[in-house]
């Protein structure tokens, strides 16, 4: 018998052929990020990076509830969000490239990556923007009155904005069906949550907004599954919004340049130790998972990050002519 008392191997949360699948999302988003470092040390990410390493479990324990026509917001942070609601792995390369065939042309790049076509409402690089806008998402649903659901994702460091108490208050007192997915990975930049905020759980928040809040262990997929579960099921019941709050831990420093000597060694170790992927391996072995099955989904993933790469390297930069395409400002304002 399990801790459950389930009598096998199975799992209560999850069964093995859907956790193969969230575990091999999780690794496609790591080897993408890895894939991305290594671009960058060759000179040819313009601009910085902010990889997701490590707080994978959150993006796609929330996103494999999401439908194509659900949306979500993202942020700074914000490969991951994109390959977990099902964007194309080449055109998100292309992009933070800036060439010609990513998402938005090349013209975004890392923090501005856009696809609509998965209800992915766009990233963006202004720490707090993505909250009212998925309000705003949450509102154009119950005005239309589909069954969609919008999620947004933001930082600990987000959560001191003055855009995450606008946002969540309007979402509650119009019952709007948006999941307020908390990546808190302990620090905004080098400044520790501590030094930001009083409260231990950004979970707390929720009760002054009198919506739900759930903590979980954001560093384990059958976590934030379960809870994301229970904020998607409210949402499209009609019952308003949910704050989840997922504790996780961000492997690299802040961005490219940053070596994160803010954080004590203990610390890192520990939360290295309890990584995402490493668990999720974990409990498929405990499931009876051989090693040749993981082989092949570790053979998979490297196949399709070396596709992905391949095509952004092959494609062309816009052209400067294109520059003042697709923008709303008139060409020389
Ligand atoms: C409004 C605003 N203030 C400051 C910054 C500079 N900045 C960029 S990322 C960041 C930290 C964000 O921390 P958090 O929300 O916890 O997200 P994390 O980077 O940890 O994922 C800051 C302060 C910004 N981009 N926008
Ligand atoms: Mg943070």
């Amino acid at each position: 018998m399990d801790d459950e008392g389930n009598g096998n191997l199975g799992n209560p949360i999850l069964d093995r052929s859907r956790l193969i699948e969230l575990h091999e999302k999780m690794l496609t988003i790591r080897v993408f990020e890895e894939r991305v470092f290594e671009l960058y040390g060759q000179n040819l990410v313009p601009g910085t990076i902010h990889l997701y390493a490590g707080e994978e479990a959150v993006a796609v324990g929330v996103c494999s509830h999401l439908l194509d026509d659900d949306y979500i917001v993202s942020t700074h942070r914000g490969h991951g969000h994109c390959i977990a609601k099902g964007a194309r792995l080449d055109r998100t390369m292309a992009e933070i490239l800036g060439r010609k065939d990513g998402y938005c042309q090349g013209k975004g790049g890392s923090m501005h990556i856009a696809d609509f076509s998965k209800g992915m409402l766009g990233a963006t690089a202004v720490v707090g923007a993505g909250i009212p806008i998925a309000t705003g998402a949450g509102l154009s649903i119950k005005l239309r009155g589909t069954k969609q659901v919008a999620a947004c994702f933001f930082g600990d460091g987000a959560s001191n904005q003055g855009t995450f108490h606008e946002g969540i208050n309007l979402a509650a007192i119009w019952r709007l069906p948006v999941l307020f997915i908390c990546e808190n990975n302990l620090y905004a930049m080098g400044t520790r949550q501590s030094q930001a905020m009083i409260v231990p759980d950004i979970a707390e928040r929720a009760r002054a907004y009198g919506i739900p809040g759930i903590l979980v262990k954001g560093n384990d997929v059958l976590e934030v599954f379960k809870a994301a579960k229970e904020a998607v099921e409210r949402a499209r019941g009609g019952n308003g919004p949910t704050l989840v709050e997922c504790k996780t831990y961000r492997r690299m420093g802040h961005s490219r340049m940053d070596p994160a000597a803010y954080r004590p060694r203990a610390e890192v170790d520990e939360w290295l130790r309890n990584d995402p992927i490493r668990r999720s391996k974990d409990e498929l072995l405990r499931m009876g998972i051989s090693d040749a099955e993981l082989a092949k989904i570790e053979a998979r993933v490297s196949d399709a990050v070396n596709t992905a790469a391949e095509f952004a390297l092959n494609s062309p930069f816009p052209d400067s002519k294109e520059a003042f395409e697709g923008v709303y400002g008139q060409e020389g304002t």
